[in-house]
């Protein structure tokens, strides 16, 4: 018998918190991926909400080679991906730049009407020191709101908006002052404001979480004033330190994130150096 052929990628999974997040080792993602190795991935994916590997020797082509095993990849309305290879988006952040990309609280392209499924980063060059990710549980910020609280907003929708700032400044002027990387005006076509229910039921797990980020603007039938102050307490509420974990990068490590029931935050900490990363994104369903 030829041992190799029955030979299967032996993944492990090793928890990096309490809350969330899992390093997976067994796994070499630039090589065809079997069934059962995916299946895997998808369990690990959805036990653990976040999935790192490290040292992984990926091109923009075969990191997308991995992500289209996960659905249709979604192209930005608003960033410019590689010229070469569309779908994927370059990351970059340099001493000229004074915000990040990525640099708030926030669940990927909550302004649009079917937001990801999920997203991979991957590290092409990162600071000596600095630019960590953190991450939240949304199932754990909704499981900690009292009855009270899960009762009213199992009636209220957020309305999310992704093109303009809270008072009105679009993204693109905001991002021009503050970001090297290349902001457009979305297509005329692309809905750039979408409405949300504000706790979520994950499709596949059947659990409950709460669905807030920096795209609520305010909740359906009130006004700004009204929706803000709740806005406010939802969102330090939602990244609670015991709900969160931190990824320190490496060159060669990925996440991958179920943007479907976690936040992120990408850590501007790195003045002086550049950090490079590389993101697809996996088209996701309308969140009910
Ligand atoms: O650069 C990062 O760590 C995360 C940026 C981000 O928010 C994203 O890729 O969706
Ligand atoms: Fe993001």
């Amino acid at each position: 018998m030829d041992g190799m052929s029955t030979l299967r990628n032996r993944v492990e999974t090793h928890p990096i918190a309490g809350s969330l997040g899992a390093v997976v080792t067994g796994v070499d993602l630039s090589r065809p991926m079997d069934a059962h190795t995916l299946a895997e991935l998808r369990t690990a994916l959805l036990d653990h909400l976040v999935i790192f590997f490290r040292d992984q020797a990926l091109t923009p082509a075969t990191q997308l080679a991995f992500a289209r095993h996960w659905g249709d990849i979604h192209l930005h309305p608003f960033m410019t991906g590689m010229p070469d290879q569309p779908e994927v988006l370059e990351i970059r952040k340099t001493p000229a730049d004074k915000r990040n990309f990525g640099g708030s609280w926030h669940t990927d392209q909550m302004f649009s009407p079917k937001p990801a499924m999920g997203t991979m980063l991957y590290a092409k060059q990162v600071p000596s020191v600095g630019g960590d990710t953190m991450f939240s549980n949304q199932y754990l910020a909704y499981d900690a709101l009292s009855d009270g609280m899960k009762r009213m907003l199992a009636r209220m929708n957020a309305v999310c908006v992704g093109d303009k700032k809270r008072g009105g400044v679009s993204r693109k002027d905001f991002n021009a002052a503050t970001i090297a990387m290349t902001t457009v005006e979305p297509p005329k076509d692309v809905q750039t404001t979408s409405v949300h229910p504000v706790i979520r039921t994950h499709p596949e797990t059947g659990r409950k979480s709460l669905y807030i980020g920096n795209h609520v603007h305010y909740f359906e039938g009130m006004t700004e004033a009204e929706s803000q102050p709740l806005i406010d307490y939802l969102r330090a509420h939602s990244v609670r330190p015991e709900f969160t974990c931190r990824f320190p990068w490496q060159n060669g490590s990925l996440a991958f994130w179920d943007n479907r029931c976690t936040q992120h935050f990408a850590i501007n900490d790195y003045p002086a150096e550049t950090r490079v990363m590389h993101r697809v994104t996996i088209c996701g369903d309308a969140p009910f």
